[in-house]
């Protein structure tokens, strides 16, 4: 059960490309906001963790080599803004202006202690666990434009809280030349008295890629670690995250994302323990349950395998930690990059691909504030601005399997995407291994490319379209019928994209689909036996047909993709593809 949540909540893709669609799609991420009890109830856990603090520092035995991790100073006296009026009263109608404005309730946030404490929603185990005393220490880069200062100055000043000081270098606060007032004299002012907290300016917009690849430049700490500037760190978060890069320099860790809630700012948590990051054809950074194999190699190699670390294939892409020389070595980031997406699929390929690790770290913390959609412009129109990223970072990467990111989006083939031979120098001068590689080893749940009939949306003449609603990210999942998207279907929404295959299936991105489950068509594992995975397209009838006769129907009804008896010239049995190879 918490398994299904945890996937169902981050059944988000960070890289659709198109805006409505993906404000739409961000929206589930948080949606639906946390009802009042539970709001309570995670506030009184609040309350209760404040006191299991001191035990954990009480806990760490002085002789020993290793320590539990830091957990934090709590209870300090609140610290506003300068400039906020707290007697004031409420405003509700600047609130609602202010939410939409800014894609998150900065009202609040301007009225909400920049030190507050953060949950400690860590599972049990991460409290036993020990880490070694001797670990490097971080620059923590904190890349932003135009978020608002009471949101940036949390960030910073949660490190600064949750962290034990030995393993804060600094805080680097880079400015990707944001053009909001606060964030000028003020921001000066209210870090002035934090030595370790340090700000450089960009002269120009980079974009988030840039500034983030700039800034690296800038820190001087042993380890680069990048937050996203509206995130919380919580109790004993940063150890876990250390400890595997001391031990090997060339292992890259990721905190589990949280989610603070973008209306409420309640730290609303995400069982992020019981998922990784996956990949898909599309270039984006999917969640996936927890693979079967790495439940049993946890389960061999940890006391605690509920809480070990997770090899994982990708990363979200905003919270990191990195041996600094070793993302120099890694080729940085890709300056071509434009404003949001694709860095983070790139780093994840080059991490595994040549030579290095990538884990999630379940103990080590990270709240979030995931917002319905940017509050900030993309220098161009944001689905062209991503797309050439995607097709930039495969260019470079997908080798063979190039041809086969192009047929699912014949559109992506001439989109000039620059010079990339000094990203494919790096890459040969690394000896990285190929994309098949990849796949085969470290995400073998993605199948590979296969022959295709068709692919994208698959529309009925009753003008509906199959819609996994992001079922295929998980077995079980059913097949939806959905509203069909105008334009490429691919680029728009990758839940309308399924595919046929030479090979008689009917998939989704990840999975089959299976009459054998009932009347819907679910999406389980490809088993390659044929049964009740294999279908049969017929171009002059249209209809998609089983050995038993059956039709896959859509049923407006149910809204489900149902197998049903095959009927003459129904509208609901007869499909057409996006893109037809036949
Ligand atoms: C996710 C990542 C984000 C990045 C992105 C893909 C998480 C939690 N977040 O999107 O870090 O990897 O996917 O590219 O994994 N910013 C700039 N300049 C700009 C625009 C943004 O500095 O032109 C800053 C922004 O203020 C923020 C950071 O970049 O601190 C990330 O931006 P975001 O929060 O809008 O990205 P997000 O979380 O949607
Ligand atoms: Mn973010």
């Amino acid at each position: 059960h918490l398994l299904g949540k945890s996937v169902i909540r981050f059944d988000v893709n960070f890289g659709d490309p198109h805006p409505e669609k993906e404000s739409e799609l961000r929206h589930r991420a948080v949606d639906p906001p946390p009802h009042k009890a539970v709001e309570k109830e995670i506030l009184d856990k609040f309350d209760r963790l404040k006191f299991h603090e001191k035990e954990d520092v009480v806990r760490q035995e002085e002789e020993s080599q290793f320590v539990h991790a830091f957990t934090g100073k709590t209870n300090l006296p609140p610290v506003y803004l300068d400039y906020v009026d707290m007697n004031e009263p409420w405003d509700k109608d600047l609130e609602v202006t202010m939410k939409k404005q800014w894609k998150m309730n900065k009202y609040l946030s301007d009225r909400t202690p920049l030190n507050r404490d953060t949950a400690d929603l860590r599972h049990a185990t991460c409290r036993e666990r020990q880490y070694q005393r001797q670990l490097p220490a971080a620059s923590v880069v904190l890349v932003f434009y135009n978020e608002a200062l009471s949101v940036v100055l949390r960030t910073a000043f949660t490190v600064l809280k949750e962290s034990d000081p030995r393993l804060i270098h600094e805080i680097l606060l880079y400015d990707d030349c944001s053009t909001n007032e606060e964030l000028k004299a003020p921001l000066e002012r209210h870090i002035a008295a934090h030595p370790k907290i340090r700000l450089v300016r960009a002269k120009e917009r980079g974009g988030l890629v840039r500034a983030r690849l700039y800034s690296s430049r800038e820190a001087r700490g042993e380890v680069l670690l990048f937050l996203d500037a509206h995130c919380e760190p919580t109790p004993g978060w940063l150890e876990p995250l250390l400890e595997p890069i001391a031990k090997d320099r060339t292992t890259v860790t990721v905190p589990s994302l949280d989610d603070i809630n973008w209306e409420t700012l309640v730290y609303a948590g995400a069982e992020t323990v019981y998922v990784i990051g996956g990949v898909n054809w599309l270039m984006n950074m999917l969640w996936a349950a927890i693979p079967q194999r790495e439940i049993e190699r946890r389960q061999r190699e940890d006391p605690f395998p509920i809480t070990a670390n997770l090899k994982t294939a990708s990363m979200a892409g905003g919270l990191f930690a990195m041996d600094r020389q070793y993302f120099k070595e890694l080729g940085e980031y890709d300056e071509g990059l434009g404003v949001w997406g694709g860095e983070n699929m790139e780093l994840s390929f080059k991490i595994w691909m040549c030579g290095g690790s990538m884990l999630m770290v379940p103990c080590s913390k990270v709240g979030h504030i995931f917002r319905p959609s940017h509050p900030y412009d993309f220098m161009g129109n944001n689905g062209d601005v991503v797309a050439r990223n995607y097709i930039r970072v495969a260019r470079v990467w997908f080798d063979d399997e190039l041809d086969f990111f192009f047929k699912i989006r014949p559109h992506f083939k001439d989109i000039d995407v620059g010079d990339i031979s000094g990203r494919l120098a790096i890459r040969e001068k690394l000896k990285c291994k190929s994309y098949a590689w990849f796949i085969k080893t470290i995400y073998p749940e993605l199948p590979l490319q296969r022959d295709l009939i068709g692919a994208g949306q698959i529309r009925n003449e009753d003008n509906k379209c199959m819609d996994t609603r992001g079922g295929d990210l998980r077995g079980g999942g059913l097949l939806h019928l959905g509203v069909c998207h105008n334009g490429e279907g691919v680029n728009s929404n990758s839940n309308r994209f399924m595919m046929f295959t030479k090979d008689d299936k009917l998939m989704g991105l990840n999975f089959c689909t299976d009459s054998g489950y009932g009347e819907g068509l679910q999406f389980h594992t490809c088993h390659n036996m044929g049964g009740a995975q294999a279908f049969e397209y017929d171009p002059r009838t249209k209809q998609i047909k089983q050995k038993n006769g059956k039709c896959a129907t859509g049923d407006v009804v149910k809204q489900l993709v149902i197998m049903a008896e095959c009927r003459d010239n129904d509208k609901t049995q007869r499909w057409d593809f996006e893109y037809k190879y036949f």
